[in-house]
């Protein structure tokens, strides 16, 4: 397998999976900008000249939850996740989509108008309204969290990854909010992992 990775960004997820699994893989790691990204040879592998995009024999393809379910369907022969017949693999396909398709929508608008965009291009108001949504989520976290070390039961999956590398991103950027206590020391729990110092420093 082959992986396109940006430091830090969310091809970090599937660098932290691969870890957690001990497999083989090679890391194209680019810098991030539209230089990389956006250049001829890049968008012939993913044309959203995003990250992460992942390369397996003659399977090509971005989307970084779509490429951690693949991944666990062909090579981790049953590990971080509940067995799909139980009744917990409900909620695991839950948080794992919840990670990003609805976890980082406020991350990324908090990002964008807090610190990413010209001064003059940044909107309080939607600032604001996306720290109250972020908040909302991140309680409804910490509730889930309240009674178990992970967030389906208390076995580490790879919905933990794919969630906590949305706190990750929050913590880099200065931006997670405080009084969040069980979400704090669920994320202790995750960056304690070997795997996830090595993709985090990668
Ligand atoms: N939903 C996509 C989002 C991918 C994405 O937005 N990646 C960012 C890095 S975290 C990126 O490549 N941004 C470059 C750009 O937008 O120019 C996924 O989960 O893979």
């Amino acid at each position: 397998m082959k992986l396109y990775h940006v430091s830090k960004s969310r091809s970090t997820r599937i660098l932290w999976l691969l870890e957690e699994l001990g497999l083989e893989y090679d890391c194209e790691a680019m810098p991030f900008g539209p230089e990389a990204l956006q250049s001829p040879d890049y968008l012939a592998i993913n044309a959203f000249g995003k990250v992460p995009a992942l390369i397996d024999g003659p399977v090509t393809m971005a989307e970084s939850v779509a490429i951690v379910q693949y991944i666990l369907d062909r090579y981790a022969d049953g590990a971080l996740e509940p067995d799909r017949d139980a009744p917990e693999y409900g909620k695991f396909l839950q948080w794992l989509e919840f990670g990003e398709a609805t976890l980082m929508g406020p991350v990324a608008n908090i990002m964008l108008h807090g610190q990413f965009l010209p001064e003059a291009e940044r909107d309080s108001r939607s600032l604001e309204r996306n720290r109250k949504t972020l908040s909302a989520y991140l309680g409804v976290l910490d509730e889930e969290l309240a009674d178990h070390k992970y967030l389906v039961g208390n076995d580490f999956t790879a919905a933990d990854i794919v969630v906590g590398y949305g706190i990750f991103a929050l913590k880099l950027f200065r931006e997670m909010p405080t009084g969040f206590a069980n979400v704090e020391n669920w994320f202790e729990r995750l960056s304690a992992r070997p795997a996830y110092q090595k993709a985090t420093a990668a």
